[in-house]
């Protein structure tokens, strides 16, 4: 596959090494429709699985009257909770596997409205659909906690892991001559990528081929692996292009164990596409998320302590954090702390991880208090922060190893004109628009894997960059050509990029914004050592025409191989193939360390996250900051908030592509001025249903909706964080602007929303 655009389209040459500002690859094909994503795979045969989900929040399934179902034109199979289709429980994200343990996809014990609780396959789509109506299922009801507010809820369980104290929190924040104390709420939020979810899946005999997105090809062949007792290389799954997973799609579900078992009950391929309404329950978005944080300060603004309490709804069955207090020992320096993050059951789907978890609702609340502090001192906002910065991590006391978070302050407002604001709030208008400025900032932190990567330089003087890593968006196409452009000295226009298919060679998981790092790593390094061995060949091979010039070293660029001194000799690659008699020359490298190469460290770093390293694994803290302003109009009569500014600096490191970074800095800050104003799941208090599940009632930003964003980067290259000096970018956009938004609102209003969305009703 050659995802590459014609010449024409992108721009000079001189832009296709690393930092050139190259359009994606892939962008041209999927609005073309040259892209062909996974459920529009043509696979012969297919029959079609349809999902029925439960109607009731908790409780079991008794009895699955299937007749009227299966006497329907075309039905093929109906499959029941517990029907044994003879899985095995697979591992969880770290390796971890449970012995012998049956896994049942369709379980009869409710724990959710809307879980997969029987399955129709017919021989058309709509005859599937048609008999998943006519399957009738007898529930007995349970009582069901609807929401976390519910009493019956209590107050769930404390991780201890995840909480942080240092110093003597209560006592500074009672000794504090200033102090402020307030709740932030968060509600559950949806990542409704625009390509929904679904598989197509096909057996050969005990091979099983998946065509389903997926933000990582090797952890969810794993999990089809054990599922099924195969072993690994048995299962592949193909995955080119993505439509968007936003976290969503780093995971094999319950529906894919659905459609796998019933293409082998079957005996031909199965194709399952969960509709939009179904992806609200098939897996979990964002949880909903409480906290109260006190700041305890001096008169001038200078903290003392902060005492912060959250809690995040999970499952009844299952435990998934959204970690309130994920930023807030990181941003400012204080010497007395403690957090401490609470889970609370109750009958959702388990949630999981969309865009930044943890620091997106965790730089909310700690953002939203650091504004409060401000005007309960009087002291600008930007200001406040710059008085509070910390200078090294002040959880691990290790320093960061690059942080220009005061840059980004600075830089940021400058740009924006900040020092033109009026401090109090509604001394800015625009005739009956209410004009609000607001700041904030926000964190992700950088995390490292390793990864693997193979080249093949071939007889024409083209190049193959071969991984099993994923683009759903990001750009990781583009920048391991421009990856192996440079380094191999040719042009980018000759590099064709393959990836998304798991029996490629392994990569960690498009998610915490760390493939880019470890995937540019681990291109750079096998294709260093693919030019080295061009470079030895040519020196040393009997048929090559450099054994007569006496050199002893040569240099690659602009796809020719030269003596570098006037004159010397110079030909194409392409020309050297030829004289060499090679088609190609293939070298796969890998970038994990001496003592893991065997097997095991193999599996371990691409199936597992059993290898990552956090950002403080070794002597630095590691970590992406950003500095968001705002500037809103909110219509005095109306209530109605528009954003109608916004300039965001960041600190990312070294950027590999500022068009694609910045691409990915606006889709962050898009998705959070969604999350300010717009985006909240609505539950059913009857029932558990989620009422908006679809893209008319759950409302995302649109065009309309976004105004200009100037991004600016005030990083420097990060050596520590990665081989190339970048750190993280796809989430750090969105953290830190619902605060920054709620900030100017308050300018705007006087009025301080505490709980997302910030609704016009709220302004009342
Ligand atoms: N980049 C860069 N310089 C750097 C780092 C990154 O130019 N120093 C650019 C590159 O174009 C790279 C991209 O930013 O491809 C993202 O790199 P990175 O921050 O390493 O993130 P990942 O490749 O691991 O991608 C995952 C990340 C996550 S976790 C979510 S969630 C998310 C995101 O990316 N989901 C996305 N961005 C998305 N973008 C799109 N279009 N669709 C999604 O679903
Ligand atoms: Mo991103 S939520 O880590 O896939």
């Amino acid at each position: 596959m050659n995802v590459m655009e014609p010449r024409s389209k992108r721009g000079n040459a001189s832009d296709g090494t690393i930092g050139g500002r190259l359009s994606r690859f892939d962008g041209r094909l999927k609005i073309t429709g040259g892209a062909t994503y996974a459920l529009e795979q043509p696979v012969a045969r297919l029959a079609y699985a349809v999902l029925v989900q439960s109607q009731i929040a908790a409780g079991r399934v008794i009895k699955v009257d299937a007749k009227r179902a299966q006497a329907a034109p075309g039905t093929l199979l109906v499959l029941a909770p517990d029907d044994d289709l003879g899985l095995k429980m697979a591992s969880d994200w770290y390796g971890n596997r449970p012995d012998n343990q049956p896994f049942y996809p369709l379980s009869s014990t409710v724990s959710f409205n809307g879980q997969a609780v029987a399955a129709v396959i017919g021989e058309t789509l709509e005859q599937a659909t048609e008999a998943a109506r006519l399957v009738d299922i007898v529930y007995e009801e349970a009582s069901a906690i609807i929401d976390f507010d519910d009493p019956k809820a209590g107050d769930g369980k404390t991780l201890d892991a995840l909480a942080v104290t240092w110093g003597d929190a209560q006592a500074a924040l009672a000794a504090s001559p200033v102090r402020i104390e307030a709740e932030y709420r968060t509600p559950r939020e949806y990542h409704v990528t625009i390509e929904p979810h679904g598989l197509i899946a096909q057996w050969h005999g005990d091979k099983l081929t998946i065509w389903e997105p997926s933000q990582w090809t090797h952890g969810m062949a794993r999990t089809y692996a054990e599922w099924y007792g195969l072993p690994y290389d048995n299962v592949r799954i193909i995955s080119p292009f993505i439509g968007g997973g936003f976290g969503s799609k780093a995971t094999a579900y319950a529906y894919g164990a659905i459609a796998t078992a019933a293409a082998r009950k079957l005996g031909r391929p199965v194709k399952l596409a969960v509709t939009r309404p179904q992806t609200f329950t098939a897996y979990g978005g964002r949880a909903e998320t409480r906290q109260t944080i006190a700041l305890g300060a001096n008169a001038d603004g200078v903290l003392h302590s902060i005492v912060h309490r959250g809690a995040s709804e999970t499952a009844t069955y299952a435990d998934f954090p959204e970690q309130t207090n994920a930023a807030t020992p990181l941003m400012y320096a204080v010497e007395n702390f403690s957090a401490k993050h609470r889970l609370v059951p109750v009958n959702t789907v388990m949630p999981g991880a969309l865009r930044a978890p943890g620091k997106n609702p965790s730089a909310f609340g700690l953002e939203s208090a650091m504004d409060e502090l401000a005007y309960a001192v009087s002291i600008d906002p930007v200001e406040l922060r710059l008085r509070n910065y910390a200078e090294r991590d002040p959880q691990s006391g290790k320093p960061w190893s690059t942080r220009r978070l005061r840059e980004a302050l600075c830089e940021g407002g400058d740009a924006f004109g900040w020092s033109r604001r009026s401090f109090a709030p509604r001394s800015m208008r625009d005739g009956r628009q209410l004009i609000g400025w607001g700041v904030a900032c926000g964190t992700f932190p950088v995390l490292r894997a390793s990864s693997e990567a193979l080249i093949r330089i071939l007889a024409d003087g083209s190049v193959d960059v071969v991984s099993g890593a994923i683009d759903m968006g990001q750009g990781t196409y583009t920048i391991l050509a421009q990856t192996a452009a440079e380094v191999l000295g040719v042009p980018v226009e000759s590099i064709n990029v393959r990836l998304g298919d798991s029996s490629l060679p392994g990569a960690t998981v498009a998610g915490g914004s760390m493939l880019a790092g470890a995937i540019t790593g681990a291109v750079h390094k096998t294709a260093s050592a693919a030019r080295d061995e061009l470079i030895e060949l040519a020196l040393n091979d009997g048929a090559s025409p450099f054994r007569d010039t006496g050199a002893n070293t040569l240099t690659v660029a602009d796809g020719r191989i030269s003596v570098p001194r006037d004159g010397g000799l110079s030909i194409s690659i392409a020309d050297l193939m030829t004289a060499l008699g090679r088609d190609v020359i293939e070298t796969r490298r890998n970038t994990l360390p001496e003592g893991e190469q065997g097997p095991d460290g193999h599996t371990k770093a691409w199936t597992t996250m059993g290898s990552i390293q956090g950002p403080t694994a070794g002597e630095f803290s590691m970590h992406s900051w950003c500095a968001h302003f705002v500037e809103v109009k909110v219509d005095e009569d109306f209530g109605t908030i528009r954003v109608s500014r916004m300039v965001s600096a960041f600190d990312c490191g070294r950027i590999y592509n500022p068009k694609l970074a910045e691409s990915q800095w606006r889709g962050g800050i898009i998705m959070g001025i969604s999350q300010a104003l717009l985006e909240e799941g609505l539950v059913d208090q009857r029932n558990g249903r989620v009422i908006n599940n679809n893209l008319g009632d759950y409302l995302v930003a649109t065009n309309a909706d976004i105004p200009p964003i100037q991004v600016i980067s005030v990083g420097i290259p990060d050596l520590n964080a990665s081989v190339l000096g970048g750190k993280g970018v796809g989430e750090v956009g969105i953290v830190g602007v619902a605060p920054a938004i709620a900030n100017a609102v308050f300018h705007a209003t006087g009025k301080r929303v505490r709980h997302l969305p910030i609704t016009l009703d709220k302004l009342l």
